[in-house]
């Protein structure tokens, strides 16, 4: 087995053996979805959510469109990482950073750097442009806004759980207010969370379904190989966009080095509540629990824009499926 570096044992991650019939790299968790707008007072939809393990127990960022359909950020706990409590109303911070709270907020990330949890997601300046916001908290009660990382437009930020040669790493996706259809995976470096610089092109769109933009996921998962990056990859047809999740290996000490990178997804909307939904045939991963033991990997994504899904799959498995089909 590929080692696992860092990362926490996590003996209740949320787990099912592969089925005997399945030929694919990820497999889905049989009582899918594991979330919808019933866990939610007045929710429309709830999807697009990270989750991490806490003390034994697991706890999460969802993200929630209410019956007015704007975005937002709820907390939520969980036992065993399957059934979940999600607050009702959406968190507010306990600072803010330019007099405003949030006009809205979605795709959250949350990634443990040295015991402190951050978080990560889109975010509305003032003026409501779509930018990387950041936060953290140390107890999941509180929660503290930092400054923006970068300017508008960019989004899909994924923080890596250490630093790296001394820098904190952040990759995001900077995309053009005007054309949705085009955006690659870059990465940029900070002392300290607060100034970023050093921007590096990580990783351009594809072919096949990665080949409109793509975006990074949950946070890396660092093995002896290099980091496991699953990121979503967007492809054009003639009913609108289509979302895949993909799997690449990058560089332990230099991530902007793409090692290996799948051709082929890992993951595509096949089930009826990936296809059907308020925006039909998305799959967009937000969250990958990992088990440094075993390399079992819960893998929590957004499906169809309207409900969240598990599937299940190992360290080895993508490192194999990455380097078999790079
Ligand atoms: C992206 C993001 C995601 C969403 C996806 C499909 O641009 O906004 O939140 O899941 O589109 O609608």
């Amino acid at each position: 087995m590929a080692k696992v570096i860092g990362g926490h044992s996590v003996p209740n991650i949320p787990w099912q053996e592969k089925p005997t019939n399945c030929k694919d790299v990820v497999w889905r968790y049989s009582e899918n979805p594991i979330l919808s707008r019933n866990d939610i007072e007045d929710a429309n939809s709830v999807f697009n959510s990270s989750v991490i393990p806490f003390k034994g127990e697991f706890r999460g960022i969802f993200r929630c469109d209410k019956t007015d359909m704007l975005p937002l950020l709820h907390k939520g706990k969980s036992k065993d990482g399957i059934h979940w409590e999600i607050e009702d109303i959406p968190f507010k911070f306990e600072n803010s950073i330019d007099g405003v709270d949030y006009p809205y907020g979605y795709d959250p990330r949350i990634c443990e750097v040295e015991g402190r949890y951050y978080i990560i997601w889109c975010t509305g300046m003032k003026n409501w442009d779509a930018t990387i916001g950041l936060a953290y908290t140390d107890d999941f009660e509180h929660i503290y806004r930092m400054d923006y990382p970068f300017l508008p437009y960019n989004r899909n930020g994924s923080l890596f759980p250490r630093k790296i040669n001394g820098h904190y790493v952040l990759l995001s996706r900077p995309m053009s207010p005007a054309h949705s259809d085009f955006g690659n995976i870059y990465m940029s470096q900070s002392p300290d969370l607060t100034y970023w610089g050093k921007h590096r092109l990580v990783m351009e769109r594809g072919r096949g379904w990665e080949s409109v933009k793509i975006g990074s996921g949950p946070t890396p998962i660092e093995t002896d190989e290099g980091w496991i990056l699953i990121y979503h990859g967007v492809k054009k047809t003639c009913n609108g966009f289509a979302y895949y999740a993909g799997v690449a290996v990058l560089d332990r000490d230099n991530p902007e080095k793409v090692l290996y990178r799948s051709k082929k997804y890992i993951l595509a909307p096949r089930e009826i509540y990936e296809q059907v939904g308020d925006v039909a045939n998305v799959v967009f991963p937000c969250a990958a629990i990992c088990d440094k033991d075993t390399g079992r990997i819960a893998l929590y994504y957004g499906a169809a824009d309207t409900v969240v899904g598990l599937a299940f799959t190992t360290v080895d498995d993508l490192i194999k499926f990455a380097k078999e089909n790079s």
